[in-house]
């Protein structure tokens, strides 16, 4: 990735990163939910590329074009209105910036704490502007999103025979799981032509430090993530599925069975794209080691010991294509 000597085009393009626009197509591995198989095809997904869709999840299409479509009313305030409702701490409303520590792309969102009680933990949302409707289709968002994360997981805990089926699932259905939301928009982006071959970065290539992540977005394309290869491959858009992805912590937790997949979304110059993601992440006193019965006998662990917390600090103070788990590695 190179950052372009000269502002690109105008000012509000300046300073956010272009890469190469090529990327290979990939068929992404898919899990059908009914299907008694679904265990092996998201084990067998997550060694490989640390990435999956999930078909049949039986969260109503309706429901997720509403939600889409209230969220977007929240995009489309004036600047000034939805700025209310920022700058992110991390909670709250961002645009282009992405973190502390100097991240920009071409996007802006909302980012949510999912605990249980959602406004007291989200000052920055306290203000009026936020619909009632919003907060509550965030709401049954999250506990459906996170109720098929949990069903995902108790397939993985069998599938790797842990001693218990609740063994990963128990960290993000726990009240104090310390898990996020986020609501991302990446408006189209006409003055993109001009930039001949190259691709404006909407939101920058990182890891996801929890456990488990998952993605619903609009039909735009944009999502692209590194094989084991380093190559990145563009995923085929399909707003009737969620995606999956695999966390540093889940890498943690199966000592490096499981990929964290490096993904990135790139902008585009004619529709723009809305995505959702969950992030489940685990209590925040909660040690990040890997779990009995994943371990072979005499197998020693990867990673120093750590909580959620030191990890989740630790991140904080990284750019957001470090690798954060590197300082985590035994040497
Ligand atoms: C990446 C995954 C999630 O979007 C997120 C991001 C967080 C933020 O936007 O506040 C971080 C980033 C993410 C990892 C490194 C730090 C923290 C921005 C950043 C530069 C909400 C998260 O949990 O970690």
């Amino acid at each position: 990735m190179v950052v372009l000597s000269q502002p690109i085009v105008d000012g509000n393009l300046a300073h956010i990163k272009t890469c190469k626009a090529a990327a290979n197509a990939v068929a992404i591995p898919v899990v059908d939910l009914s299907e008694s198989g679904a265990k092996t095809v998201i084990a067998d997904a997550c060694r490989d590329l640390g990435f999956f869709k999930v078909i049949n999840h039986r969260i109503s299409m309706d429901f997720l074009a509403d939600m889409e479509a209230e969220a977007m009313k929240f995009f489309k305030l004036a600047p000034q209105e939805k700025a209310q409702f920022g700058p992110p701490n991390p909670f709250g409303y961002g645009s282009k910036v992405i973190g502390p520590n100097g991240d920009v792309g071409w996007v802006e969102y909302l980012l949510f704490s999912t605990n249980p009680d959602l406004i007291s933990r989200n000052p920055n949302f306290a203000a009026p502007g936020i619909s009632q409707t919003l907060w509550e289709m965030v709401s049954e968002y999250v506990s459906a999103v996170r109720e098929m994360a949990c069903s995902v997981l108790e397939m993985i805990a069998e599938e790797l025979e842990m001693e218990a089926r609740e063994a990963l699932s128990r960290l993000i259905s726990d009240e104090r799981s310390d898990s996020c939301f986020r609501v991302n928009h990446y408006p189209a982006c006409p003055e993109l032509q001009a930039l001949s071959g190259r691709s404006l970065i909407g939101f920058g290539e990182h890891t996801d430090p929890q456990i488990i992540s998952v993605l619903r977005s609009n039909n735009a394309s944009g999502l692209q993530i590194c094989d084991a290869d380093a190559t990145w491959l563009s995923v085929p858009p399909d707003h009737t599925t969620f995606f999956f992805i695999v966390g540093d912590s889940l890498q943690v937790m199966t000592n490096g069975r499981f990929r964290s997949v490096k993904h990135r979304v790139l902008a585009d110059s004619r529709k723009s794209r809305v995505s959702m993601i969950y992030f489940g992440g685990p209590p925040l006193t909660e040690k990040i080691t890997p779990l009995a019965g994943v371990m072979e006998e005499g197998e020693e662990s990867l990673y120093k010991e750590f909580t959620w917390c030191e990890y989740k600090k630790s991140a904080y103070k990284t750019r957001l294509g470090d690798n954060r788990l590197s300082l985590f590695e035994k040497s």
